[in-house]
C-alpha cells in the first residue's frame, strides 16, 4: 500500500464530501474536542506536534463514530512577541511573517489528515477577532476588572525599549547586552483577584490531572490567618503583621518589615541610620522577587533603630527589615518566630536574636519545630492546643481591636500592557482636558496600522504618528492613543468561544452557538500551560458570564496533557536543532504510520524518545495488516470471534481513557492471532473499523478492498458483545504460546540443542488448592486467613505445596487466573500444540501427566504452567 497515493486520495474525497463540517442543528449529543491552538512560526510542525494533533483527531474521530455531534476546529494564536523579533531581524512585516507560517502550518496539518473542520478557523490576529478583546476590554472597564496602575518593567537603555522577562538574563538586554534598568509605568490589569475564591472553588468539579489542580490552587495560594496590630514604641505608628500562626505570638523575636515598604522610610526619617537603610533597600531592590522568598536564600536583614511594644506582653520587640519579606504578600510585615519557622530560624541564628520556644511537640524535636503542638510560656493560653489558640488568640486581638481573622491570596492581577506592536492595541485615548477616555464602542475596532516601522528601537506603535495621534472621544480637541498593545494571553483566554461561531461579524460569537457547544468536553494540551493560560481562560468564562454574554462557569469539563517528545534527551524544538520534521517522517514512512508510531510507542500522558527504529516497527505494522488482508479469507468459529470482541472490548475502554498504545497492542495482538489463523470478513471488517481513528488513510483502503461503501470513519463504531468473549480461549492461546515461550528460554539460556522435550502437566489436586486460594482471596485478602482456611480443609495433606506457593500466588494477585482447565483438558490442547512445537523446534514433543512419571522434575509442573524436561 504506497502512503504516497492512498493519503491523498482519500482526503480529497473526505474534503470533497465535507465529512468534517459541523453543524450546531445536529440531534445527536455534542462533543466539543479541543487542542491548544499553536503559535505560527515558521518552522513548521515537528513530531512533537504530530503526536499532539495525532492524539486529539483520534479522539474526535472515534467520538464522530459513537455518534457524537464534534465540533473539532484549529486556529491560530497568530500575535505575540517572536513574529515581532522576526520582522526586526528579517525587514519584513510581523503580519507577512505570521500569515505565511499559518499557510505552512495549515499545509502540513492537511496533509496529517487531521479530521479539523476547517471552516471553524480563527486567527487573532485580524480585527474580525481582536476587535472583540477591545470590546471585552471596555467592558471590564465599567465593571472595574480593568484598571491602571504603576507596576515595573525591564527597561533596555539603549534599545529604548521594554523588555520581557524572558528577553532578560543576567540582568542584561538579549539583544545588546547592556544592563537592564528597573522602570515604573503606568500599566492596564486586569482584577482577576477578584474572583480568587471562585476560580479557587471551581477546582474541585474539573476533571483535570491532579497535579494541574494541585498548580491551580498553589497559584491562588489562599491562606487563612490573623492580622496583629502592632504599636512602634513612644509613637503612634501601627505595624499590622499578616501571620498564619498567631498561637506563636509569645515566640516573636522581632518585626521584619519588607525593605521597600513605604513606612521603613516614615520609621528612619531624620536618623542617622536613614542612609545605611537606603543603602540597605536599594541592594535588596536588586535581588530577583521570587528568589528573595526562596527558603535556601543567604538572609540578609538590618536593625533599624526602633521597636515595637508586644500586644500580650507589653514587651519591646526589635523591628527590622529583611530580604525574606515581600512588600506585595499580606501586609508586608510579619512577626519572625524563629523557633517555629524555618526561615525566621536561620534570619535568628545569623543576627543572633532570642530562640523562644513556644509550641511543644507531642515528641521531643529539635528546633524550629514547624507543626502542630501544645502551648507553653504563653500566658493566659499555655496549656492549650495550636489550633484551638490560633482561634482564641484571633479572638482576644479582635475584642480589644488590635487583630481580625484575615484570607489572602497569592494569586495578583493580571498585567496585560505590552510596549509592542504585534498585538491587540488598548482602546484608550488620553486626553489633556479629560483624561483617560475609553473609545466608544461604536468606533471599535482600533485597528493596528499597517505601515510601522521595525527597528528595534521603542514600540513602533508609538513611533506611529499616524496612530498616535487623534482626537478625544468626549471633548473632540486633539489626543493620544494608548500605545500599549494586550498580552496574547487575552486571545487564548477566549478563543473557544469564537471557534463556535468564527464568522460571527455583529458580536464575539453567537449566543446560541456557545449554548449549544460549551463546555469543551475534552481539552488537550502541554502541561506547560498549567497555570497562565487555564487560569486566564477560567477567569474570562466567569468574566463573561458575569456580564451577561454566557452562562457556563468553567471553559474545559476534561483536560488531557499529552507528553513531550524528545530527541537525543531533549524536548524536540528548534531551539535544540534536535528537531524531526514531519515532512522527514512522512516521506520516509508515509503519514499514517507517523501517526501510528507516536500513539504505539507510549501511553500519551508520557514523555517519549523519537526513534528510528521504533518508526520501522510501525511500518511492520502496517505491513502485516496489509498481508493479513492479502490472505485468502477463513470462516469464523467462536474462538475466534472472542478474540475479536476482547480485542473490541479493550480498545474501547481503552479509548475512554487515552490509553491509545493499549488500543493499539491490542489490536496488534488480534492482527497476529488472525495472521495465524486465517481471517474471515467479519473480523476483518472490525479490525478495520477499530483502526479507523488511528490510521485513518489506510482504514480507507482496506474498507475499500472488503468492497464497503465509502467512509469507513463514518460507519458506526462496532460494538462488542460480551457473550461473544469467553476468557477460555484466550486462556488457550495464552497456554500454548506461553509454553513454546517457556521451552525457548530454556533451550537458548542453558544453550542446549534438544533431542526430545517432555512437557508434565500438574496434577489434579493442584488446581484445586489454586481455585480455594483464588475463592478465599476473595473473602479475605490476609495471608495468614486464607492459610488457615484452606488448611481446615481436605487439601490440608498437600501442605507443604500450599506454603511453598501460597506467597508466590498471592504476590501477584493480578495474575491469578478466575478459572483454570484442569489438568486432562490442558493436556489435551498442549498434544495437540505439540505437533506444532515439534515442527518449530525440529524434535519430537511429548506430554505426560504429572502423575505417570517418576521423572524428580515433574513435580515442578504448576496449573497452567507445565514442568519441561529437555533431553
Ligand atoms: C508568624 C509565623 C510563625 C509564621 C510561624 C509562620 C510560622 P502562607 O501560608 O504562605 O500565607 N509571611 C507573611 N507575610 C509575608 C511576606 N510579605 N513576606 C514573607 N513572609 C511572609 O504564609 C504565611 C506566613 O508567611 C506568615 O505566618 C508569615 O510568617 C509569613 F511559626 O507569621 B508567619
Ligand atoms: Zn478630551
Amino acid at each position: 500500500m504506497n502512503q504516497s497515493v492512498i493519503v491523498p486520495k482519500w482526503q480529497k474525497k473526505w474534503a470533497e464530501a465535507k465529512l468534517f463540517d459541523t453543524s450546531d442543528k445536529s440531534k445527536k449529543p455534542k462533543f466539543y474536542n479541543l487542542e491548544m491552538f499553536p503559535y505560527p512560526s515558521a518552522s513548521g510542525l515537528h513530531m512533537g506536534h504530530v503526536r499532539n494533533y495525532s492524539i486529539g483527531d483520534t479522539i474526535a474521530r472515534y467520538k464522530r463514530m459513537r455518534g457524537f455531534n464534534v465540533l473539532y476546529p484549529m486556529g491560530f494564536d497568530a500575535f505575540g512577541l517572536p513574529a515581532e523579533n522576526a520582522a526586526i531581524k528579517n525587514k519584513t512585516h510581523p503580519r507577512l511573517y505570521t500569515e505565511k507560517a499559518i499557510t505552512s502550518l495549515t499545509n502540513s496539518m492537511k496533509r496529517l489528515g487531521l479530521s479539523y473542520d476547517w471552516n471553524k478557523t480563527l486567527a487573532t490576529c485580524y480585527p474580525e477577532y481582536y476587535r472583540w478583546n477591545q470590546l471585552f476590554f471596555l467592558r471590564f472597564l465599567e465593571k472595574g476588572l480593568a484598571y491602571r496602575k504603576t507596576a515595573p518593567i525591564n527597561w533596555c537603555p539603549s534599545c529604548k525599549t521594554v523588555l520581557a522577562n524572558e528577553q532578560v538574563t543576567d540582568n542584561r538586554c538579549w539583544r545588546c547586552e547592556s544592563t537592564v534598568e528597573i522602570k515604573d509605568l503606568e500599566q492596564w490589569f486586569f482584577r482577576i483577584t477578584k474572583y480568587a475564591e471562585e476560580l479557587l472553588d471551581g477546582v474541585d468539579s474539573l476533571n483535570w490531572p491532579d497535579r494541574i489542580k494541585t498548580m491551580q490552587r498553589n497559584w491562588i495560594g489562599k491562606s487563612v490567618g490573623t492580622q496583629i496590630d502592632w504599636m512602634v514604641k513612644d509613637s503612634n505608628t501601627k505595624l499590622t503583621v499578616f501571620t498564619t500562626r498567631p498561637d506563636t505570638v509569645f515566640g516573636v523575636s522581632c518585626l521584619v518589615i519588607a525593605p521597600e515598604h513605604p513606612i521603613v522610610q516614615e520609621l528612619v526619617k531624620g536618623k542617622p541610620i536613614a542612609k545605611e537603610v537606603d543603602r540597605f533597600v536599594n541592594n535588596v531592590l536588586l535581588q530577583e522577587k521570587f528568589s528573595r522568598a526562596s527558603e535556601s536564600k543567604e538572609k540578609e536583614g538590618m536593625f533599624i533603630e526602633c521597636y515595637a511594644v508586644h500586644p500580650f506582653t507589653g514587651k519591646d520587640v526589635p523591628v527590622y527589615i529583611a530580604n525574606f519579606v515581600l512588600m506585595d504578600y499580606g501586609t508586608g510585615i510579619i512577626m519572625a518566630v524563629p523557633a517555629h519557622d524555618t526561615r525566621d530560624y536561620d534570619f535568628a541564628k545569623k543576627y543572633s536574636l532570642p530562640i523562644v520556644q513556644v509550641i511543644k511537640p507531642a515528641k521531643e524535636q529539635k528546633l524550629p519545630f514547624v507543626d502542630e503542638g501544645t502551648l507553653i510560656d504563653s500566658g493566659e493560653f499555655t496549656g492549650v492546643a495550636s489550633e484551638t489558640a490560633r482561634a482564641s488568640i484571633t479572638k482576644s486581638l479582635t475584642q480589644k481591636k488590635i487583630g481580625r481573622a484575615t484570607t489572602n491570596y497569592k494569586i495578583r492581577d493580571w498585567l496585560l500592557s505590552r510596549q509592542r506592536y504585534w498585538g491587540t492595541p488598548i482602546p484608550i485615548v488620553y486626553c489633556a482636558k479629560c483624561g483617560i477616555v475609553p473609545v466608544p464602542e461604536k468606533d471599535l475596532p482600533i485597528l493596528l496600522p499597517e505601515k510601522a516601522e521595525f527597528t528595534g528601537q521603542g514600540n513602533p506603535l508609538a513611533n506611529t504618528p499616524e496612530f498616535v495621534n487623534t482626537h478625544c472621544p468626549k471633548c473632540k480637541g486633539p489626543a493620544k492613543r494608548e500605545t500599549d498593545t494586550m498580552d496574547t494571553f487575552v486571545d487564548s483566554a477566549w478563543y473557544y468561544l469564537r471557534y463556535t461561531s468564527p464568522k460571527e461579524l455583529k458580536q464575539p460569537f453567537d449566543k446560541d452557538a456557545v449554548k449549544y457547544w460549551m463546555p469543551v468536553n475534552q481539552y488537550i494540551g502541554g502541561a506547560e500551560h498549567a497555570v497562565s493560560h487555564l487560569l486566564f481562560a477560567r477567569f474570562f468564562c466567569k468574566a463573561l458570564r458575569d456580564l451577561g454574554f454566557i452562562d457556563i462557569d468553567e471553559p474545559f469539563q476534561s483536560l488531557f496533557n499529552q507528553g513531550m517528545v524528545c530527541k537525543d534527551g531533549a524536548k524536540m524544538s528548534k531551539s535544540h536543532g534536535n528537531v524531526v520534521s514531519q515532512e522527514d517522517v512522512e516521506e520516509k514512512y508515509g503519514i499514517d504510520t507517523a501517526r501510528l508510531f507516536m500513539m504505539f510507542i507510549a501511553s500519551p500522558g508520557k514523555d517519549i524518545e523519537w526513534s528510528d527504529e521504533g518508526a520501522q516497527g510501525s511500518y511492520r505494522f502496517v505491513q502485516r495488516l496489509e498481508d493479513l488482508f492479502a490472505n485468502k479469507h477463513v470462516k469464523a468459529d467462536k474462538a475466534t470471534e472472542s478474540k475479536v470482541h476482547t480485542m473490541l472490548k479493550t480498545v474501547t475502554n481503552a479509548l475512554e481513557t487515552f490509553e491509545l498504545n493499549k488500543a493499539l497492542l491490542s489490536v496488534m495482538d488480534c492482527i497476529d492471532y488472525l495472521d495465524k489463523k486465517g481471517a474471515d470478513e467479519k473480523s476483518l471488517e472490525i479490525v478495520t473499523l477499530a483502526l479507523s481513528p488511528f490510521i485513518p488513510h489506510i482504514a480507507e483502503e482496506l474498507w475499500e478492498k472488503l468492497g464497503k461503501k465509502p467512509f469507513a470513519c463514518t460507519q458506526e463504531w462496532p460494538a462488542y458483545d460480551e457473550k461473544k468473549i469467553n476468557p477460555v480461549f484466550d486462556y488457550e492461546d495464552e497456554l500454548v504460546s506461553s509454553t513454546l515461550s517457556d521451552i525457548r528460554g530454556i533451550i537458548a539460556m542453558k544453550k542446549l540443542t534438544p533431542a526430545k522435550i517432555t512437557l508434565f502437566v500438574a496434577e489434579d489436586w493442584k488446581y484445586d488448592v489454586y481455585m480455594a486460594v483464588r475463592k478465599e482471596f476473595e473473602k479475605t485478602k490476609v495471608f495468614k486467613e486464607i492459610l488457615t482456611a484452606i488448611m481446615a480443609t481436605d487439601l490440608k495433606k498437600h501442605g507443604e505445596f500450599i506454603t511453598k506457593n501460597l506467597p508466590k500466588l498471592l504476590s501477584d494477585p493480578g495474575k491469578m487466573p478466575s478459572f483454570l482447565l484442569g489438568q486432562k483438558k490442558e493436556a489435551e490442547i498442549l498434544t495437540i500444540a505439540a505437533e506444532t512445537y515439534a515442527k518449530e523446534l525440529k524434535c519430537p514433543v511429548e506430554v505426560v501427566l504429572e502423575q505417570k512419571s517418576g521423572e524428580p522434575k515433574a513435580k515442578i509442573a504448576l496449573p497452567g504452567k507445565v514442568a519441561i524436561l529437555i533431553s
